[in-house]
């Protein structure tokens, strides 16, 4: 028996305001890229099972874009023949009841078994049950909803377990609702053949768990979010005739190719000879680190000379460090009425003349665009 274990596409998410040559938000459509991608995969591997556990969308109330890709995917799988079966995440959870749940126009399909009552779910086959809890608003509920998976548990076939959440303390993702499962109740986990887990968006396993794994997310919904290893989990169980023990689970994971995600630093102490290695940035998303900038570079290096150093980069970031200065001016020292007017006199001890003459003017005139964009009264 072998099981596909995905989570956490988020489709619907967008962010960088880039579009695509369909007018798409090209981070949203590399979410539906990495989800296609996913699905391909599947049709190669012909699983017994697919498994989703939570976030399927970025959020409860989805775009008519990211409804449509999702029910012609959901369209795609469903005609494999395949049993695939989600639960809902804090992301697709609405949180007042006034609100219907999203998940519940997949309820036609006859392939597809959803969870998303805030509430345990079992949902039993042949050889394998699953035991679905999905994202619950209500701390108190989600306790007497562990219970009674627990209690449903059948030793004659085999028992996977599915949640959206953190276990323990450690998973936490710092978002609305998260539910963090009580670590009390962990021994469950060695009852079951297998614990698949959304929330987190790293590929692993937990702690001493060896059967309790996060298959991670299909795509980054945070540029915080280093990883270039995206993809979904395949479990095997090996035989289901003969009773195998949980120590052969045999756990692959499997990269999907996402967008790389490239950091460069350029030390501006020899700005002019900095040579920047540009052959891997291709089509990323790059971050730039100007280090050791001084006061004065940093007004005549401008994030578009930088941006124009990686032409063939989706998008580029720059993020600016300064050196710290050993004659650092005391600000007791200048009697400045204006952030403008400190500035300057800042600029005066470190330049000549000639060169504060030049710097002033475009001081001037870069304070006179801020004060334009601060304006709210425009
Ligand atoms: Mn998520």
């Amino acid at each position: 028996m072998k099981i596909i274990h995905f989570s956490d596409t988020h489709l619907g998410f967008n962010d960088l305001e880039i579009l695509n040559e369909h007018n798409i938000n090209q981070r949203e459509a590399d979410f539906y890229d990495a989800f296609s991608q996913v699905v391909e995969q599947i049709k190669h591997i012909e699983p017994d099972y697919i498994i989703h556990t939570g976030d399927l969308f970025h959020r409860s109330s989805p775009s008519n874009r990211a409804i449509t890709f999702a029910l012609e995917q959901f369209k795609i799988i469903n005609a494999l023949n395949i049993p695939f079966i989600l639960i809902a995440g804090n992301h697709s959870t609405p949180r007042t009841n006034l609100s219907a749940p999203i998940l519940k126009i997949f309820e036609n399909f006859e392939n597809i078994f959803v969870s998303y009552e805030q509430k345990y779910k079992k949902i039993e086959f042949k050889e394998v049950v699953f035991h679905a809890l999905p994202h619950m608003n209500d701390e108190t509920t989600a306790l007497s909803q562990i219970e009674l998976c627990e209690a449903n548990i059948d030793t004659s076939k085999k028992n996977i377990m599915m949640m959206h959440c953190s276990v323990g303390a450690s998973y936490l993702m710092q978002e609305f609702g998260e539910w963090v499962f009580p670590t009390n109740k962990e021994y469950i986990f060695e009852k079951m053949d297998y614990v698949a887990l959304g929330h987190w968006h790293g590929f692993g396993h937990v702690g001493k768990h060896e059967n309790v794994y996060y298959s991670g997310s299909t795509e980054r919904t945070s540029l915080n979010d280093k990883r270039n290893s995206k993809g979904f989990v395949e479990i095997d169980f090996g035989s289901t005739t003969l009773v195998v023990p949980k120590s052969q689970l045999t756990i692959k994971f499997t990269e999907i190719k996402i967008r790389p995600i490239v950091q460069k630093e350029l030390n501006c102490e020899d700005y002019e000879n900095a040579l920047i290695d540009t052959s891997d940035t291709k089509d990323a998303i790059v971050e730039v680190k100007l280090t050791n900038l001084t006061p004065l570079q940093s007004i005549d290096i401008q994030n578009a000379d930088i941006k124009k150093l990686f032409p063939h980069a989706m998008s580029v970031s720059v993020k600016r460090e300064f050196k710290l200065a050993s004659n650092e001016t005391n600000l007791a020292d200048i009697e400045a009425l204006s952030l403008e007017e400190y500035f300057l006199a800042h600029i005066k001890e470190d330049a000549n003349d000639t060169e504060f003459e030049r710097l002033k003017e475009k001081i001037t005139e870069l304070f006179a665009l801020y004060e334009e964009s601060a304006d709210d009264t425009l």
